[in-house]
This record gives structure tokens, sequence and C-alpha cells, in this order.
């Protein structure tokens, strides 16, 4: 009868530990045009997770003409950050769509420290939690060209003036960059150079996450 008990909980234990293992959750970081897009969409493929962009999100709403994507028009057009209450809901509802995925790749999310607070509480309330932020480092110059080579093809109003993409950036520096010491003091931070090819930067951060 023992046996049989210790049995039974042993695989409830298996069962909750492969549950919480299976679902890694990874934060995409670093500044805008530092290529948080482009590696995500290829992580995804290479292991299973799925991507959030909270950048596609709102630019599929605006492309709707939605009510969200009108207000974050307001906001996007000039380089600045859409309000926190409005982008943290729109990303619990896509989590909560997406209930089956194996984990996620947060691309552009959080972006300042609330953010990073109602996505922490968010996860606690279904046992799970960021396994990592891994930052891409790009320098500013590099960022800048990137973006206008980008804006040649994009129609992107935010890429398309070298003063927007200086904003972006300054905005990343002053709201955004406190994330990395948020998830650094609870020893969750990476930081990876961001300037090379797409393939060796790929690489780069598949050596982190196995590494996780
Ligand atoms: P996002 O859509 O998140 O995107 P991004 O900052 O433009 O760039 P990303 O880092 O993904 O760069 P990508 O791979 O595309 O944000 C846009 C706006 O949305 C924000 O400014 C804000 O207004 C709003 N927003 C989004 N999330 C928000 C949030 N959480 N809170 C509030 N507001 C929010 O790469 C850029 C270019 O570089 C591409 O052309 C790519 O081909 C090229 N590239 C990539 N890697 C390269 C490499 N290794 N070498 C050379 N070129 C490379």
């Amino acid at each position: 009868m023992i046996a049989f008990i210790k049995n039974i909980l042993s695989k409830i234990f298996t069962f909750g530990n492969q549950h919480t293992q299976m679902r890694k959750h990874i934060i995409l970081f670093g500044p805008p045009g530092s290529g948080k897009g482009t590696q995500a969409k290829q992580l995804e493929e290479k292991y299973g997770l799925v991507q959030i962009s909270t950048g596609d999100l709102f630019r599929y709403e605006m492309g709707n003409d939605t009510p969200l994507g009108l207000k974050a028009k307001e906001y996007m057009a000039k380089g600045e950050l859409v309000p926190d209450e409005v982008t943290v809901g729109m990303l619990k509802n896509k989590v909560n769509q997406t209930s089956e995925a194996k984990g996620f790749i947060f691309d552009g999310f959080p972006r300042t420290i609330n953010q990073a607070e109602a996505l922490d509480e968010f996860l606690q309330t279904k046992d799970e939690s960021v396994a990592a932020l891994i930052a891409l480092e790009v320098d500013d110059d590099e960022i800048v060209n990137r973006l206008l080579e980008r804006g040649k093809t994009s129609g992107r109003a935010d890429d398309s003036d070298e003063s927007i993409i200086r904003n972006r950036i300054n905005i990343y520096k002053q709201e955004t960059s406190p994330v990395y010491k948020f998830y650094d003091k609870k020893s969750k931070s990476k930081t990876l150079n961001g300037i090379g090819s797409i393939d060796i930067i790929f690489n780069r951060l598949c050596d982190e996450i196995e590494a996780l």
C-alpha cells in the first residue's frame, strides 16, 4: 500500500517538474534594432518556443485600425513607448491565447520596470517564471544605420527619421535598460555581443539557451 502511494506521488511530482521544465520563458533584450525580432524568429523555429513581439502585435492592431492600434500609433510614430497599461493587457491576452506553448520568447517586452513586475506577477500566477534575460549589445551608430536601412523598405515611420531613431535609443537607455538590472538582481541577466553576422549571433544565443 505504501509503495502504491509512493508511486502515485512520484508520478504527480514528475509530471509537475516536466511541465515546469518544458515551459522555458526567455526575454530577448536590447536596444531598438539590436536584432531581437530577427533572432527570435529563428529561435522559435529551433526550439519550438512561441515568439511574442509587442511591436508586431501593435503593428498588427495599427494595420487593422483597431482602437488599440490607433492608440499605439500616437506613441510609436514618435518613437515613444506605448503606455504600460495598454501593453501589459495585450501581452497577457496573447500569453493566455497560446496556453499550449512550450515556452515564450518575449521580444521587446518588458520595456519598463512596471512591465517587468507585471510579467513576473503574471507568470507567478501560473507557477512559472522567466528563465533568463539575454541582452544583445549594439552601439548607437550601428543601430541608426540598421534602422535607416530597414526604413527604406519597411514603411515604418519610426525607422525613417534619424531623430526619431535617436529618441528611441534615448528612451531605451532611460526607461528600458533598468530592466536588465531588475533581472540581474535575480541572477538571470546575460549579455551577448550583438555585432556580427546573424548566424554567428544566433549560435551565441543557442549556446546561452542550451546552458540554461
Ligand atoms: P519593436 O517592434 O520591438 O522593434 P525594434 O525595436 O524596432 O527592433 P528589433 O530589436 O526587434 O530589431 P530587428 O530584429 O527588427 O519596437 C517598435 C516600437 O513599438 C517601440 O519603439 C515602441 O514604440 C513600441 N513598443 C514595442 N514593445 C513595447 C513595449 N513593451 N512597451 C511599450 N512600447 C512598445 O532588427 C532591426 C534591423 O537590423 C533589421 O532590418 C534587421 O535585418 C537588421 N539586423 C538584425 N540583425 C543584424 C545583424 N546581426 N547585422 C546587421 N543587421 C542586422
